[in-house]
């Protein structure tokens, strides 16, 4: 049986950025804003051989996808290659070898004019735009992201499938603790070692030319490559402040812990992360067999 995460996700064609304001962005709800960067040259010239003329002769870190490391954060490479070259693989062959996460307007300053901040009532990080790519088949593991963040991700080749949860699902997702990932597999979910799988509810949707998801602030989100292709995100500070916080937690202190832990008692503080998660999703039953069960919840 399927996890429950094929409820739609809302476009907004002509897009009303106060009804954004008031519909999504201020009750964190997932939406997708279609064309939100048209005019833009980033909307009207971004393709695999824009970038092959503008970076190809840069030297990327390159990540497969893997199994293991799964309470891991992704921060050395798996490997480096030329951009260019990285970019002809995943234009001709399926790949499971993504880029996570490049600031590549640190390497090349002028591609910032390439596309504009839309006028929403949100802080913009604009420090700190980054650039995702990845070849078809490849896949981006269930996560939220560490400082928690809004996300606008914007694709502009190929295609993603984007599976979203909201993050009152954490316990039932089984998230360790002291990061922000999981053990579960969504697409392939295991009911007998995570029996919380059955109580949760999420979204799904697939991006292509144009469109900008809006991925709310600590949301989880799984995303797979259906075409090779690339995208940009915008981050904006999450509306509560009791978030940021925990944001700024996560970054400074719990990955720190974890880090030290890991080193010092390895496979040991894994098992107790594990413990931990188990113990919370199975209060979390407890409480929906007591309660009844569970609507989807958009944040
Ligand atoms: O699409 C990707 O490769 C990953 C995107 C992602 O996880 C994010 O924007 O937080």
């Amino acid at each position: 049986m399927a996890i429950d995460f094929n409820h739609p996700i809302d476009i907004l064609e002509n897009i009303d950025l106060r009804k954004f304001e008031e519909e999504y962005l201020k009750p964190q709800k997932p939406v997708i804003l279609r064309g939100l960067l048209k005019g833009t040259k980033a909307y009207e010239e971004w393709d695999f051989n824009y970038f092959k003329n503008v970076a190809g002769d840069k030297i990327i870190g390159v990540y497969e996808n893997r199994e293991s490391d799964l309470d891991k954060t992704l921060k050395v490479p798996h490997r480096r290659m030329k951009f260019s070259e990285y970019l002809d693989l995943i234009a001709s062959t399926p790949t499971d070898l993504r880029i996570n996460l490049w600031n590549i307007f640190k390497d090349c300053p002028a591609l910032m004019h390439d596309f504009e901040y839309p006028e929403i009532k949100t802080k913009f990080l604009k420090e700190y735009p980054f650039m995702f790519f990845g070849g078809t088949g490849s896949i981006a593991r269930m996560h939220q992201d560490i400082d928690m963040s809004n996300v606008f991700l914007t694709q502009f080749q190929g295609k993603r499938r984007v599976v979203l949860f909201s993050p009152d699902y954490s316990d039932l997702l089984y998230r360790y603790p002291f990061n922000v990932h999981t053990g579960v597999n969504v697409v392939k979910p295991d009911y007998q070692r995570f029996p919380g799988l059955q109580y949760v509810k999420g979204f799904e949707c697939e991006i292509r030319h144009g469109d900008t998801l809006f991925m709310p602030g600590e949301y989880w989100h799984y995303i797979e490559y259906t075409e090779g292709g690339f995208g940009m995100s915008m981050r904006s500070l999450n509306p509560h402040i009791s978030k940021r916080i925990k944001g700024l937690m996560n970054l400074s202190v719990r990955q720190g812990i974890d880090y030290l832990m890991r080193k010092g008692l390895g496979d040991k503080w894994f098992k107790m992360k594990q413990n931990i998660a188990d113990r919370r999703a199975k209060a979390a039953i407890r409480k929906i067999e007591h309660n009844g069960n569970r609507e989807l919840v958009a944040h």
